[in-house]
């Protein structure tokens, strides 16, 4: 029931997403196109905006990719309730192998996709990663489920 549970959310997510970034989203659901690390099962993907914080560096074996993203009201977590992720200065520990961050500065403006794969390692990944306007104002405020359209529906679908 746990995995049925996940399993609905990662198809709402990709149907809810459907941006260019919504097609990785459906390879990570193992619909369609081969999961590209068949270990790792992706339960969902977000896409969001941000602030970049601090960058990887190679040199230092303790620095972080952080980024201070926008509150997620569609987040669904671990128990399979969409309760929304914060705002929130939040570590990526990894990035797919497709996305570049040349040319991402630390304070750069950013919308960026990560997917999310509850038992896999790393449990979060960045999948997309695009500059955005410097000039945006971006917005930290808390989550807010009740925010997303046609989630109390979404989840009574059988
Ligand atoms: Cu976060």
């Amino acid at each position: 029931m746990h995995a049925n549970t996940k399993a609905k959310a990662c198809g709402r997510r990709a149907i809810v997403l459907l941006t260019t970034t919504a097609l990785v989203a459906l390879s990570g659901c193992g619909e369609g196109l081969p999961e590209p690390q068949a270990d790792r099962r992706v339960n969902a993907i977000y896409e969001t905006r941000g602030q970049i914080v601090s960058l990887p560096d190679p040199s230092n074996p303790t620095s972080e990719f952080m980024i201070h993203h926008e509150a997620i009201d569609d987040f669904v977590h671990q128990d399979g309730v969409m309760r929304g992720m914060n705002a929130m200065v939040m570590p990526f520990p990894a990035v797919a192998d497709d996305v570049s961050l040349e040319g991402i500065d630390v304070g750069d403006i950013v919308v960026f996709s990560f997917d999310v794969a509850w038992e896999g390692d790393p449990k979060w990944k960045v999948t997309a990663m695009e500059k955005i306007d410097p000039s945006t104002e971006l917005t930290f405020r808390q989550a807010d489920p009740t925010l997303v359209p046609n989630a109390d529906e979404a989840d009574d679908t059988p």
